[in-house]
C-alpha cells in the first residue's frame, strides 16, 4: 500500500493536491486535515494505517535519522531507545490550558485562557510550523473498536516518534478511520513539535520548541499541542483526550473518565471481582496493576494501569474499560523485585525513552539491578559511571509497550461491554494519619475520600518536604472542568447507581504509613494482596469490620497478616487514629474546599462536618 505521494516542487498548494486520502475516509475528517495542512504547511501528508509494515518503515526511518537507536535484538528484540532533548522530558503543567468559554468552568486548579485568545495565538505559532516535515494523520479508537464505551479521535502530528507511540498506546489506523462516519463524534487533536525545517536545513534527533502549549477546548472537543514530543504533551490520546476531554464528555453524558488502574481479581473460591483504583503519581500504580499476590489462591490480572472509563450499563451496574492499548510506564524503580510482570512484559517490542544504554546494546535504569553494569551510556548519550553523580536514566524515563504483551493481561481486557466494577479504591502517599485500609461509610463518604486524596511532598517535588499535596481523585492535572463540579458529578452518578440497586463499594488505602523512626510500616508490593483480600471479602460479605471515625477498618484479626513479620503494635500503628492530628488536617481540608467557593457540593461540606464530629467524640 502506498502511504505517501511524491512531494511537489512548489511549497504552498492545497494539501488535497498531494496526499492520498484512504478510500471511504469521512469527508469531514478529510476537510479538517486539509484545514490543518493549510495552516501548518507540511511538505507531505501520510495517512497512517496502523499496520506492522508502517511501524517497520517508521522505525527504520527514525533509526536512520538518529531519533531511535535499535537495541541489540539478542537482548531486546524489536526494541528501540529514544533520547529526548534534555529540555523535553516531562509533562509541563504550567503550559497546559483548559480553554473553556467561561473561566469558572475550568476552575481554580486549571490554567485558563479564553478560546478566542488561544486560537489567535495558535493561528500564528502553527502557521508553517510543519514546514519541511511530514504530517501524519492518525485515526484512533480509545477503547475496543466499536465498543459502546469507546470514543474515536484523529490526531495529526509532525513527529514520527509520536506516531510510533500512538500505535502502541491506542487502536490506531484504518479500522478506526472506518468507524468514523457522517454522524460519528470524534475528537480532533493537532500536534506539532514546532520546529519547521528550511529547505536544506538538517534535522535534529529530537525536534521541539522552548515555547510549549498543551491546550484543550472542551466545548468543541479539540486538543492543540505545540513544542513538545514527550509523553502526555504529545501522545494526545492519553492524558489530553482520555482524561481532560473525556472527563467533560463524561460529565455531559453521565459517566466517569478517571485516572484509575483496572484489575480483575479471582478469589480462592473462584469468584471474580473487578477493582478500579486511583492513586496520585509516584504511588506505584503500574506495580499494583501487575500485582503477583503473595497469598495463595488469589489471582490478579491486569485490565489497565492508568485510565479507566466507567459507565452505568443497561443493567444499572457500573462497567469499565481501559481506553488505552498500551503502557507508558516510568522505568526507574521497575525491577524483578518491585514488578516482575512489567519486566516480563518488556522482553521486546518496546520503545524506551531516556533510559541508559548498556555496552551490550540493552537498556538499564536505576533500580533495575542493585548494582549498575559497567560501561553505561546515560540518557543524554554521555559515558556514565556511579561516580558521575547524576542518574544514568532520567527519573521520568519511560517504556512504551502494548498491553497485550503483559503476561498478566486479563482475557476480558478487550471486552467491548467492559467489566463490572465491584470496588473503587482511592490511595495516596501518606506517612501519617491515613490508615492502611478503610471502607467508606457510603458513596457520599467515598466521594469525600476521593475529593481529599493527598500525598506528602517528596524531596523531588517543589515545596516543603512533608507538606500535603492535594490531588483530588488523582485528577488534579487531568480534570478538564471545575474540580468541584467533578465531585458533584460523582455524587450524581452515585444516585443513579443507587436507584438501580447496585453500586461499587469505596475504599481508602495507604501503603506508605511510617513509624516514629521513619520506617515504612507496611511491606507493600505483593503483600498488598492482603488488603485486596479484605476489600473483596467485604464485597463478598465475609470479612468483618469495626466502625472508626474514618470509616470501617478491619475487625481484630480480619486482615490476614499471617507470615508477615509484623508485631501487634505495628498492625495497631497502621490503623492508629490521632484525633488532634486529624482535626488539624481537616482545617487544611476546609481551606482547600474554600478555594472552590460555592461550587463545593453541600454533601461534601456535610461529610467534613460529620467527620469532625466523629473525631471530636473519640
Ligand atoms: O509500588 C509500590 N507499591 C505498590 C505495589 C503494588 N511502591 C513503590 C512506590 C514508588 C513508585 C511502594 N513503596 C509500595 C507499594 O506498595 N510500598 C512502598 C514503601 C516500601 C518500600 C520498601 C519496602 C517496604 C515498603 N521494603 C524494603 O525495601 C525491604
Ligand atoms: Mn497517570
Amino acid at each position: 500500500m502506498t502511504l505517501t505521494t511524491p512531494t511537489p516542487a512548489t511549497t504552498e498548494i492545497s494539501s488535497a493536491a498531494y496526499h492520498a486520502v484512504p478510500e471511504g475516509a469521512d469527508p469531514k475528517v478529510v476537510a479538517w486535515v486539509d484545514t490543518i495542512a493549510e495552516l501548518t504547511k507540511p511538505e507531505r501528508i501520510v495517512w497512517c494505517d496502523g499496520s506492522p509494515q508502517e511501524w517497520d518503515r517508521l522505525t527504520r526511518e527514525m533509526v536512520a535519522a538518529g531519533t531511535l537507536i535499535k537495541l541489540n535484538p539478542e537482548h531486546r528484540p524489536y526494541s528501540f531507545l529514544a533520547r529526548s532533548n534534555p529540555s523535553d522530558v516531562a509533562r509541563v503543567e504550567s503550559r497546559t490550558f483548559i480553554c473553556s468559554e467561561r473561566e469558572e468552568d475550568a476552575g481554580p486548579t486549571n490554567n485558563w485562557v479564553a478560546p478566542a485568545e488561544m486560537r489567535a495565538t495558535f493561528s500564528e505559532i502553527f502557521d508553517g510550523s510543519m514546514r519541511g516535515r511530514t504530517m501524519y494523520v492518525m485515526p484512533f479508537s480509545m477503547g475496543p473498536l466499536g465498543s459502546p464505551l469507546a470514543k474515536l479521535g484523529v490526531q495529526v502530528t509532525d513527529s514520527p516518534y509520536v506516531v510510533a507511540s500512538m500505535a502502541v498506546m491506542t487502536r490506531m489506523g484504518s479500522e478506526a478511520l472506518k468507524l468514523i462516519g457522517e454522524d460519528t463524534e470524534w475528537v480532533a487533536a493537532v500536534h506539532s513539535v514546532g520546529a519547521p525545517l528550511e529547505p536544506g536545513q538538517a534535522d535534529v534527533p529530537w525536534p521541539c520548541n522552548d515555547t510549549k502549549y498543551i491546550s484543550h477546548f472542551p466545548e468543541t472537543r479539540e486538543i492543540w499541542s505545540y513544542g513538545s514530543a514527550y509523553g502526555g504533551n504529545a501522545i494526545l490520546a492519553k492524558k489530553s483526550f482520555a482524561l481532560r476531554i473525556a472527563s467533560v464528555l463524561a460529565r455531559d453524558e453521565g459517566w466517569l473518565a478517571e485516572h484509575m488502574l483496572l484489575l480483575k481479581v479471582t478469589n480462592p473460591r473462584g469468584r471474580v471481582f473487578h477493582v478500579a483504583a486511583a492513586f496520585p503519581s509516584a504511588c506505584g500504580k503500574t506495580n499494583l496493576a501487575m500485582l503477583k499476590p503473595s497469598i495463595p489462591g488469589w489471582k490478579v490480572e491486569t485490565i489497565g494501569d492508568d485510565i479507566a472509563w466507567l459507565r452505568p450499563g443497561p443493567d444499572g451496574r457500573l462497567r469499565a474499560i481501559n481506553p488505552e492499548a498500551g503502557f507508558f510506564g516510568v522505568a526507574p524503580g521497575t525491577s524483578p523485585k518491585t514488578n516482575e510482570t512489567a519486566i516480563e512484559t518488556l522482553w521486546g517490542n518496546t520503545i524506551f525513552t531516556n533510559v541508559a544504554l548498556r555496552e551490550d546494546g540493552d537498556v538499564w535504569w536505576e533500580g533495575l539491578t542493585d548494582k549498575p553494569p559497567a560501561g553505561l551510556t546515560d540518557w543524554q548519550g554521555n559515558p556514565w559511571s556511579p561516580e558521575s553523580g547524576t542518574p544514568a536514566a532520567h527519573p521520568n524515563s519511560r517504556f512504551t509497550v502494548a498491553a497485550h504483551q503483559a503476561p498478566s493481561i486479563a482475557e476480558t481486557w478487550n471486552d467491548p461491554q467492559g467489566v463490572v466494577v465491584d470496588a473503587i479504591i482511592f490511595g495516596g502517599r501518606r506517612a501519617t494519619n491515613v490508615p492502611l485500609v478503610v471502607e467508606a461509610r457510603d458513596w457520599e463518604h467515598g466521594v469525600y475520600i476521593g475529593a481529599t486524596v493527598s500525598s506528602e511532598r517528596t524531596a523531588a517535588a517543589e515545596g516543603a518536604v512533608g507538606e500535603l499535596r492535594r490531588d483530588p481523585f488523582a485528577m488534579m492535572p487531568f480534570c478538564g472542568y471545575n474540580m468541584a463540579d467533578h465531585w458533584a458529578h460523582w455524587l450524581r452518578v452515585g444516585e443513579g447507581l443507587r436507584s438501580a440497586g447496585n453500586m461499587p463499594r469505596i475504599f481508602q488505602v495507604n501503603w506508605f504509613r511510617k513509624d516514629v523512626d521513619g520506617k515504612f510500616l507496611w511491606p507493600g508490593f505483593a503483600e498488598n494482596a492482603r488488603v485486596l483480600e479484605w476489600i473483596l471479602d467485604r464485597v463478598d460479605g465475609r470479612a468483618t469490620a469495626r466502625e472508626t471515625a474514618l470509616g470501617y477498618a478491619p475487625a481484630e484479626g480480619a486482615l490476614n497478616v499471617d507470615g508477615l513479620e509484623l508485631s501487634d503494635e505495628q498492625v495497631e500503628n497502621l490503623f492508629a487514629i490521632d484525633p488532634e492530628a486529624w482535626l488539624n488536617e481537616l482545617d487544611d481540608t476546609e481551606r482547600f474546599f474554600d478555594t472552590f467557593g460555592d461550587r463545593v457540593p453541600p454533601a461534601l461540606r456535610e461529610q467534613l462536618k460529620d467527620l469532625r464530629e466523629r473525631l471530636a467524640a473519640e
